[in-house]
């Protein structure tokens, strides 16, 4: 009997043991089991987004110009009382004003060729040093072969001179070569009911903050209404820079933060100008080297964007005259780019080149529209060539003494 009992335990013992290894294997599966599902999830959440993002930012570019400006505009900056605002002078007779400085800067030019062509006996020498005086002031190749020539014909025939003859001959040469029937208007009245628009453009530090913000305030002098378009949204300071111009005339700026779309800014500065039915509406842009293509590119697209909305009245390159012939390689890029209608003369004031303005219309075929002839908030001058030619020439009582 207790066999039999052994033997049944045994037996069920053993049955047990059996099924405990048939089930074993079945577990040892599982944990291999779950290994892949980790393995494969994570690089499936990670790619999604890399290859979305690219996608929806291109094409924002161009899209903030109508909606993100809105939100932006910061810019009804008329900050100072009335009472506190200065009072401009008008620009009219702004160079006979400033001739002085200009003579300063220019007088040597126009001097130096009075006495050489005052000579009795005027020979080959004399007439290469007239042409080194010219080329050393930027007068330019072409532009110093045709008045050399011009003047060596017109002392032949007139033989013995007077130092007043001489000077008519010189001051008509010089008029005809820096272009006295050139028009030189500057478009700042609104037509058809909206503002004038000015684009003022140019390399890195030519001037072109400073030209808005005094230019601005001589059509404050002569009784206009203006907006100024920071559209120079490089660095902050660019803004602030204009906003101080702006505030000084009770002048409004537009403006939006660093780094925003200056096409934007541009089009919203014309925007508001033609809401507040303003005459004319002047536009900073940034300093860009001529040589790089994307800022380039962009400025071609400020200038698009504000056609949107009419015409570009004007794009004023400007130019610092102590460049030189640099600024000519410029010049020639820019108009390429904006199509230019004026040049801006800076820093006359500073350098003894004067003959740039005769090159640089040469080179553009755009005439000199202002001239810039000091860091005073009204050293901006109308360009007027009787005044400049006189200003190189001297005062003949002067030259007579
Ligand atoms: N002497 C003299 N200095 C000038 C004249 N015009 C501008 N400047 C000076 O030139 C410097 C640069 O002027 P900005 O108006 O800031 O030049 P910008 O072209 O706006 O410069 P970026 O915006 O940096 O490209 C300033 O110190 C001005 O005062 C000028 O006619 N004569
Ligand atoms: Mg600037």
């Amino acid at each position: 009997m207790e066999f039999v009992v052994l033997g049944v335990v045994l037996a069920v013992f053993l049955v047990g043991a059996f099924v405990a290894f048939l089930k074993a294997p079945t577990r040892r599966e599982l944990p291999p089991g779950t290994e892949p599902a980790p393995a494969v999830e994570p690089p499936t959440v990670v790619e999604a987004p890399a290859a979305e993002a690219p996608i929806v930012e291109a094409p924002i570019v161009e899209a903030p110009i109508a909606e993100a400006p809105v939100a932006e505009v910061p810019v009804a900056e008329v900050p100072v009382a009335e009472e506190a605002l200065d009072v401009p002078p008008p620009s009219a007779g702004r160079l006979v004003r400033l001739r002085a400085r200009l003579a300063r800067s220019q007088g040597s030019l126009g001097r130096s060729l009075l006495t050489l062509l005052a000579r009795d006996t005027i020979d080959d020498d004399t007439w290469d040093e007239v042409e080194e005086i010219l080329l050393t002031a930027d007068v330019g190749v072409a532009a110093t072969r045709q008045i050399v020539d011009n003047l060596r014909t017109q002392v032949m025939v007139l033989g013995a001179r007077t130092p007043e003859q001489v000077r008519t001959l010189l001051r008509d040469q010089l008029l005809v070569a820096v272009g006295s029937d050139l028009d030189r208007r500057l478009q700042t009245l609104p037509q058809d009911g909206r503002p004038a628009v000015i684009l003022v453009v140019g390399v890195n530090g030519t001037g072109k903050t400073t030209t808005c913000g005094k230019l601005g305030r001589a059509l404050v002098g002569d009784g206009r209404s203006v907006v100024l378009g920071a559209a120079d949204t490089f660095r902050a300071a660019a803004a602030d820079q204009l906003a101080t111009w702006g505030s000084r005339v009770g002048a409004e700026v537009v403006r939006g933060p660093e780094g925003a779309d200056p096409a934007s800014i541009a089009f919203d500065a014309v925007r508001i100008g033609a809401e507040r039915k303003v005459d004319t509406v002047l536009i900073d842009t940034a300093g860009r080297l001529h040589t790089k293509q994307g800022l380039m590119d962009e400025l071609g697209k400020v200038k698009r964007v504000v056609e949107r909305q009419g015409s570009v009245d004007e794009v004023l390159l400007v130019l610092d005259a102590t460049t030189g012939q640099n600024g000519l390689v410029q010049a020639r890029v820019f108009a390429e780019v904006v199509d230019v209608t004026g040049i801006v003369l800076t820093k006359l004031d500073g350098t003894a080149k004067g003959g740039i303005v005769i090159a640089v219309q040469r080179e553009l075929g755009v005439p000199v529209k202002l001239v810039g002839l000091g860091e005073g908030p009204d050293d901006l001058a109308p360009f007027e060539p009787e005044a400049f030619v006189d200003a190189l020439l001297g005062d003949p009582a002067e030259a007579a003494a």
